[in-house]
């Protein structure tokens, strides 16, 4: 088993992406609970990254999205990000909240309404330039909900060629990373359903193009692991949206569901070499925090990203071949298992204090009075949320 120190080092340069509008109020298709505290504005959920930023050591900059997030100067934002210790990471597109996009944006069989979507598109990569940013994040509410409602094929080369035209757009150091669903908001088809779609449009855009892989995405049952070992080794995984699922795309906080599941993702990306940073896999969350109070349930999720990856990290790995080699099923499952079940809280503390940080995020939140200041300072104004 690797030693406790080789995995410490290997946890130093780990790097989470939060999102911004985890920050923000955020509901069910049904109701959103409005908490108080919550950011008025873009400056304000990048003050709330920052402190989880503060706390943890490890989530050092901040999704963006567009138009939630839209400010005049994006430069002026990268600079405030920056003093407030953090950077402005992937941009997010937002091509499904215009009652244009009833049909569909890219891929909508009026010309007009895949203009208006394409413009989008490419604002988007234009708040990169200014942002810094390396990623368009792109995800699709395109699809239909019945037969015989659009053709399918046509879809796919109105997809394709939208795609080409933001690919075309990238700079040299940027990328887009094309997200998939399986179902909803469209139930009959979507448009870009599963990985095996994004992987062949990413395929036939380019190196600049790869798949992100949102755990919440699939069909229950379906072997996510499977899919980032497959796409490690195509060269094709660019990022991961965490968040866990009992049932649907539930955006529950990572790790919460299925820690196992966090775990085995976690060692096929060990596995594959998808944690050395020069791989370029982007670790993010998505989620939405709609009963738990946002900050601490954020630093909960970084934090079962954290210990999820020091288990994959002690996997050993030269006993695991052998055991595989020469076939033995018992004792290779048991070589994963036995990382699996080691306890790895003790040594994240010892991390955390040799970083200076407090061994105990969580409390050192509660201890901060950061999350009661918010409610106080936080009145007036229009809190930030979903369609805000
Ligand atoms: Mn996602």
């Amino acid at each position: 088993m690797p030693t406790p120190s080789a995995v410490k080092s290997r946890l130093r340069s780990q790097q989470i992406e939060t999102p911004s509008w985890a920050y923000g109020n955020s509901g069910t298709r049904f109701k959103v609970f409005a908490q108080p505290g919550v950011p008025r504005t873009v400056e304000e959920k990048i003050d709330d990254a920052a402190r989880v930023h503060a706390l943890t050591g490890i989530a050092p900059s901040i999704a963006l999205h567009i138009p939630w997030d839209r400010v005049d100067d994006y430069g002026r934002l990268a600079k405030y990000a920056e003093a407030a210790g953090i950077r402005l990471g992937t941009v997010n597109s937002n091509v499904f909240q215009d009652d244009d996009y009833k049909l569909g944006s890219v891929t909508n069989p009026d010309p007009r309404i895949r203009r208006k979507a394409l413009a989008h598109l490419l604002e988007c990569v234009d708040v990169m330039d200014e942002t810094g940013s390396r990623d368009l994040k792109l995800w699709f509410s395109d699809g239909t909900n019945y037969p015989g409602q659009d053709d399918i094929r046509a879809r796919q080369d109105r997809l394709a060629e939208a795609l080409a035209a933001v690919y075309d757009r990238l700079g040299e150091h940027q990328r887009m990373v094309l997200e998939y669903k399986l179902f909803e908001p469209a139930f009959y088809t979507m448009d870009v359903p599963d990985w095996g779609t994004s992987y062949a449009h990413c395929l036939q855009l380019g190196e600049k193009a790869v798949v992100c892989v949102d755990t919440g995405h699939h069909a229950p049952g379906t072997n996510i692991e499977f899919i980032v070992a497959f796409l490690l080794r195509a060269g094709k995984l660019g990022a991961f949206d965490f968040n866990s699922r009992f049932y649907a795309d539930d955006d529950l906080m990572a790790g919460a569901a299925d820690p196992f599941g966090l775990f085995r993702i976690m060692y096929e990306v060990v596995r594959g070499g998808g944690y050395e940073p020069e791989t370029g896999v982007a670790f993010m969350l998505d989620q939405c925090h709609n009963i738990e109070a946002k900050i601490p349930a954020i630093i909960r999720s970084v934090l079962n990203v954290q210990e999820a990856t020091a288990k994959a990290l002690l996997v050993d790995r030269d006993e695991l071949a052998r055991a595989q080699n020469a076939g033995d099923v018992l004792a290779a499952n048991e070589v994963l298992m036995d990382a699996y079940r080691t306890d790895v809280r003790p040594l994240l503390a010892e991390l955390r204090e040799e970083q200076g940080l407090d061994p105990d995020p969580l409390a050192a939140y509660r201890r901060s009075g950061y999350g009661e200041r918010i409610v106080a300072e936080r009145v007036g104004g229009e809190q930030a949320g979903w369609g805000a």
